[in-house]
């Protein structure tokens, strides 16, 4: 299986982030490619290749030209305000409800115009970091497109709660739908599976109103679980999308054996959508000990996640999402991609 990485996320390292009212260590470090990679090796797969780079014309299919502006100049623009010894950025108020949504000059509202969360820290390598992961996305995608049966793109920072012109949840750009829409501009036709122990709310509300991409997500229920705001089962699609968003319900603490049945369910949805070309979400973070986990599955059943996405028998993107259990994250991500690789010949 082709592997794409670089070394381009460690400019983004978080210092740490708000949990509890406390600034705690950030769970979102470059560690986890490190760990991803090593055990990538010790697994024999073959080396890692870097991204092309691929412009901004395929980010624009997702995301706003002014959102991009603004996380490229959001960093210069909070040291101008606080000065040097302020190294993340995040925002003190939110755009919630009951609120006007203009358009502030301030960076600090900025901010919080453009996010929905205040653990997600936005600092000097961050855009470039987030271009970065697009840019091995979209590389494992040409990948696919170019005959590859399979192709994983390990990804960081991660890209699931973006939205349009929206971060959150450490994403910033979201790779998964760049990716998708990339490879639909191609004329494929792509269903998307996000495994990620959340909700890939970003994903979901690029699409919402797509007969064209079919999205689907398995996470802990979001009335537990962040991003808490987004991810019930009935939300459906709308629109012309109608019908093709899914969210099998899934409870929190829940172990493989109801894992397996909303992940059936999936399947059989996408197997119905008939898709030539499968996009991937792959978090790890649906492991018992993850620390931000809603859910219990062990290790032994990473391979057996791998061996059932592969009985869809189509070429397969998966991009790197969560996983923070720094003693397991390398193991469990190539343990998805052995399952599916060795179900697969
Ligand atoms: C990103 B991905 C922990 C708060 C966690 C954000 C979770 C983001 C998960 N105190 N809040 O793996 O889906
Ligand atoms: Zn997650």
């Amino acid at each position: 299986m082709k592997v794409i990485a670089t070394p381009a996320h460690a400019a983004h390292a978080p210092s740490g982030e708000l949990e509890g009212g406390r600034f705690v260590p950030a769970y979102e470090v470059p560690a986890r490619v490190d760990l991803i990679l090593g055990a990538l090796e010790a697994h024999s797969f073959a080396a890692p290749e870097a991204p092309s780079a691929f412009g901004e014309a395929p980010l624009l299919k997702v995301h706003g030209a002014a959102y991009l502006r603004f996380l490229e100049d959001a960093f210069p623009a909070w040291r101008a305000k606080f000065g040097d010894d302020h190294p993340s950025a995040f925002p003190s108020t939110l755009l919630g409800r009951h609120l006007r949504a203009m358009k502030p000059r301030d960076i600090d509202a900025l901010l919080g115009y453009y996010t929905f969360d205040i653990a997600t820290p936005l600092h000097a390598g961050t855009y470039g970091a987030a271009r970065a992961a697009a840019d091995s996305a979209l590389t494992a995608a040409r990948h696919l497109h170019e005959g590859a049966p399979a192709a994983f793109a390990l990804c960081r920072p991660p890209g699931h709660h973006a939205a349009q012109d929206l971060y959150g949840g450490y994403c910033y750009l979201n790779n998964t739908a760049i990716a998708a829409q990339w490879l639909t501009d191609q004329g494929r036709r792509v269903a998307i599976l996000d495994i990620d122990g959340h909700h890939g709310n970003g994903t979901q509300t690029i699409f919402y109103e797509r007969a064209d991409v079919l999205t689907v997500s398995l996470h802990g229920d979001p009335r537990d679980t962040y991003p808490f705001f987004l991810g019930y089962a009935d939300e459906t699609g709308a629109g012309a999308g109608e019908g093709f968003n899914l969210n099998p319900p899934l409870a929190t603490g829940s172990r493989l054996d109801a894992y397996r049945e909303a992940l059936n369910a999936a399947i059989a949805r996408i197997e119905a959508f008939g898709p030539d070309t499968l996009v991937v979400a792959l978090g790890v973070d649906t492991f018992a000990e993850d620390p931000i986990s809603p859910l219990a599955l062990i290790e032994a059943d990473y391979p057996r996640l791998g061996a059932e996405i592969s009985r869809l028998k189509r070429p397969t993107l998966f991009v790197m999402e969560g996983g923070y259990a720094l003693h397991a994250v390398g193991n469990l991500t190539a343990n998805v991609l052995l399952g599916f690789s060795q179900a697969s010949s």
